[in-house]
């Protein structure tokens, strides 16, 4: 599991897959490497989302391939990543 805990951003117009991990992480309050639900909802509520408790089970829904209730693999957050661009409008890039 390779969420990184770096360093810090803010989601801002643009950013690589790696920046998004980081800002992700800034979320990961019990320090287990992976996103919860919970976590998630925090993580919307920071982009000023509306409906962010609707929406964190949608991503989740989406994202959480093995139903762990967690994104916790380089699997999901691909799909974390993917649903971002398009359902949230976020710019991310692969950075390879
Ligand atoms: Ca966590």
């Amino acid at each position: 599991m390779a969420i990184m805990c770096c360093f810090k951003v803010q989601p801002s117009e643009e950013m690589t897959v790696d920046e998004f991990k980081a800002w992700l992480c800034q979320f990961d309050e019990d320090h287990d490497g992976r996103i919860s639900r919970e976590e998630l909802k925090e993580a919307l509520q920071s982009l000023r989302i509306w409906f962010r408790w609707w929406k964190a089970r949608q991503v989740m829904k989406e994202a959480d391939s093995d139903h762990t209730v967690h994104v916790d693999n380089a699997k999901e957050i691909a799909k974390l990543v993917s649903y971002a661009q398009q359902h949230l409008h976020m710019k991310i890039y692969n950075n390879w």
